[in-house]
């Protein structure tokens, strides 16, 4: 991968002396979806697929990106005299923007930059791709610029920064954290209230982590990301009449029961109640899991689709599709949809001995119900951002 991230470098900018090899993973959420913004526990992992990026300081301030993956476009120079989100910079502005984000939050970039990327993780696929190429302008930044001061958690909140002020889309921070701070063969442990953290060891004995990818997205995601979001801010300031919580993570299930009625709008008690049980379902899945007990862990996996689907309304009929096949498979302990939702992957937790039925059959009737092929992906757990020489 260097040699050809390399080549292209020095086609495009004269040679690739002192240039710098870089790497950045995606992300699958294995349990705790859309509770990163609700001050709630989130349980996802590093994967070994992500960007790789090649990049060097310039002597001017002109700032360069080239994407190995979108020949059709050309490179995108901006400047570091005009940090704008533009149209034409399509992708280049989730670089961009943390090169802003660096500069609005008090660090100094001197020079401009000439950066090149591949990556491999299926664009819009719910993996992080955005959030990959973000860690990875941060790790960027931080060593050519000799930023000393900034941790990967820095980074991660950064980049989030970056995504909600540059680019507009109002995620939390599960994605970011994952990415920076991920754990070959660890899943993360995430308390978003206060960002404290638990490396779980993630070797699944006997079974594979099999993501599914639907190769949908749904129009207006951002838009019904960002409405998800309000209306569980309506449903915790209707809590908040009563009970002193910061978030919808703060309560257990009993005790949103026995105050739910305080909410009276019926999609934000739907919302809501999604919000306090998958908390409680991801803590109840780190404690399965640590015990070894992957059965419980793949049921709670299944409750946290149907709320999704039923309470969140983030599924769509492609993924609840993908997740009836899987539930129907022997050898399948749990299968969900990942991410942020209305299409993108599915994951799921299968024996190694069906793994192989799971692809043949989910794929051929996935084909004949839905007109296109879905995308197997047999994953293993990665570590997370960083210069790799
Ligand atoms: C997207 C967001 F970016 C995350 O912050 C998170 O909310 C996720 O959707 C849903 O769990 O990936």
């Amino acid at each position: 991968m260097k040699k050809k991230l390399f080549d292209m470098f020095a086609e495009l900018f004269g040679d690739s002396e002192g240039a710098r090899f870089y790497f950045s993973p995606g992300r699958v959420n294995l349990i705790g979806e859309h509770t990163d913004y609700n001050g709630g526990h989130v349980f996802p992992c590093a994967l070994t697929l992500g960007t790789y990026g090649a990049a060097r300081k310039r002597e001017d301030n002109k700032i360069h990106f080239y994407s190995m993956n979108l020949d059709s476009f050309d490179v995108v120079e901006a400047s570091l005299d005009d940090l704008t989100n533009k149209k034409e910079y399509n992708w280049a502005n989730y670089p961009l923007g943390v090169v802003w984000a660096f500069k609005e939050k008090g660090h100094t970039i001197t020079s401009g930059f000439d950066m090149v990327i591949w990556g491999n993780i299926p664009n819009g696929s719910g993996l992080s791709s955005s959030a990959s190429l973000e860690v990875l302008t941060g790790v960027i930044l931080t060593d050519l610029f000799e930023i000393k001061d900034l941790s990967m958690t820095d980074l991660a909140l950064i980049g989030q920064y970056s995504e909600n002020n540059f680019n507009g889309c109002n995620c939390g921070i599960m994605d970011q954290f994952a990415v920076a701070m991920g754990k070959k063969d660890h899943a993360i442990f995430l308390d978003t209230s206060d960002l404290s953290y638990e490396y779980a060891p993630c070797v699944l004995d006997g079974a594979k982590i099999v993501i599914t990818n639907s190769k949908v997205k749904h129009s207006l995601v951002d838009s019904a990301y960002n409405d998800r979001r309000n209306e569980c801010a309506a449903a915790l300031k209707a809590l908040q009449s009563e009970l002193d919580i910061q978030a919808l993570g703060d309560l257990t299930p009993e005790e949103f029961e026995a105050h739910k009625s305080l909410i009276k709008d019926e999609i934000q008690l739907q919302r809501a109640k999604h919000a306090v049980y998958e908390n409680q379902r991801t803590i109840d899945a780190v404690t399965a899991l640590k015990a070894g007990d992957i059965e419980s862990f793949g049921k709670l996996m299944n409750q946290s689709h149907i709320s999704l689907r039923d309470d969140y309304d983030v599924s769509c009929e492609e993924i609840d599709i993908l997740v009836d096949l899987a539930w129907k498979i022997p050898g399948v302990l749990g299968s969900r949809i990942t991410g942020g939702g209305f299409g993108g992957c599915t994951v799921s937790i299968v024996k190694n001995e069906s793994v192989d039925t799971f692809i043949e059959t989910i794929g051929k009737t996935y084909l004949e119900k839905v007109g296109h092929e879905a995308e197997f992906y047999t994953v293993d757990i990665g570590d997370g951002a960083s210069r790799l020489d």
